[in-house]
């Protein structure tokens, strides 16, 4: 088995995928944080992209390979490591979840517009394709517990670090995002429980994020 090491940053929802795969495979793994504000030269030597996460693959017999992009790394790990699948055998059930990922990373874009609005109009404007999101989601047949109902997937992967803003926050302003959406709000309490998903961030992980709001100035902070 390769020694796999995890380039991170602690409040990156990117980087929380990867690691919430590779906890759910019990696949043991190595985390580096990046400072983003200074990214090191290494860092930047081996990503394309200069972002987190990428995935450090080493070989015993001494390849030493470099992932970027968190779904071909999440990929990656379903299809070389053991452990529960994370996707349905069916095609067609698989490219519905593949699907669904994609709304994942559009959901994640607009939560994180909404918390870190900076003004009343943009905050209404986020809030609504938010829960324009959080509406269809809503619709979905086989909600619960899990998105796919009993079996955990790469669907309740993505959007474990969604939810978990809301977690840290709770404000009622945020509460009430969720307040037309039950089976939405009862998946987001199932997946904040999942061991994979508290174990994916550190436990300063709720002082970090509130820090990073505050020094952006947004909106939200004067609930926080
Ligand atoms: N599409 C990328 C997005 C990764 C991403 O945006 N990472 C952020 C941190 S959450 C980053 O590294 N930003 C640094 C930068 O843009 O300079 C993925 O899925 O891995």
């Amino acid at each position: 088995m390769p020694t796999l090491t995890l380039i991170s940053h602690p409040l990156c929802p990117f980087v929380q995928r990867a690691a919430i795969v590779l906890l759910e495979k019990q696949v043991p793994f190595q985390r580096i944080n990046v400072d983003l504000s200074d990214k090191p030269a290494w860092f930047l030597e081996i990503s394309p992209t200069g972002k987190v996460p990428m995935l450090q693959v080493q070989e015993a017999g001494g390849s030493n390979e470099v992932l970027f992009e968190s779904v071909a790394i999440c990929e990656y790990l379903q299809e070389t490591q053991p452990g529960p699948s994370l996707y349905p055998d069916d095609p067609l059930a698989r490219a519905k979840h593949r699907a669904w990922i994609e709304f994942g990373s559009a959901t994640l874009a607009e939560a994180w517009g909404y918390l870190n609005a900076k003004d009343h109009v943009t905050a209404n404007v986020k809030a609504t394709s938010l829960k324009d999101k959080l509406a269809q989601l809503e619709k979905v047949p086989s909600l619960g517990p899990y998105f796919d109902g009993e079996t955990f997937g790469m669907v309740d992967v993505v959007f474990a670090p969604v939810f978990r803003y809301f977690d840290v926050l709770e404000t009622d302003r945020d509460a009430s995002l969720f307040a037309d959406f039950p089976r939405v709000n009862a998946w987001r309490k199932k997946l904040r429980v999942r061991a994979s998903v508290i174990a994916a961030v550190s436990t300063d992980y709720p002082a970090l994020f509130r820090a990073h709001l505050r020094r952006q100035q947004v909106l939200l902070m004067e609930k926080i």
